[in-house]
């Protein structure tokens, strides 16, 4: 059955001009992206959206990063995409990706890891709220 995942291409994909290669590899495999915009985020809105990891000790780091440059969130659509979209950027080290992979090709280590999935789909459905509305929505 068709799911849906939230996806976002971090500060240094998008700092390293990326942010077109990403979504062309989005599309070359198979999602249909159902909304997507540009922004950059303040540093309440990083902390909100990284909530769950407040207590971690890159939590201040990693608000830092996602809010220095603009990033790109999409809203993507495939069947099993939750699982299908972390495949294609693989592992959350960019050190420990495989070239093919978003990580891989684009990220550098574990913080600057180019883009971020949901990792469930309650968290998709959260996360998705998140940033869109339902008129956003296609
Ligand atoms: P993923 O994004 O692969 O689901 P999470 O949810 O464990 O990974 O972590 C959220 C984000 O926090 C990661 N994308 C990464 O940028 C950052 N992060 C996770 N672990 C570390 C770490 N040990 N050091 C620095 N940043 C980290």
């Amino acid at each position: 059955m068709s799911e849906h995942t939230l996806a976002i291409i971090k500060p240094d994909a998008v700092a390293a001009n990326k942010a077109g290669h990403i979504i062309q590899r989005i599309l070359d495999n198979g999602f249909k992206i159902r909304a997507m915009k540009m922004i950059h985020l303040t540093q309440s809105e990083a902390e909100g959206f990284y909530a769950v990891h407040r207590e971690r000790p890159f939590f201040q780091s990693l608000v830092q990063f996602m809010t220095s440059g603009s990033v790109v969130v999409l809203a993507l659509e495939k069947e099993n995409a939750v699982v299908e979209w972390r495949n294609l950027m693989g592992p959350t080290n960019s050190k420990e990706a495989k070239p093919g992979t978003i990580r891989g090709d684009f990220g550098t280590d574990i913080e600057r890891n180019a883009s971020h999935g949901s990792d469930s789909k309650e968290n998709a459905a959260i996360e998705t709220a998140y940033f869109f509305n339902r008129l956003e929505y296609c």
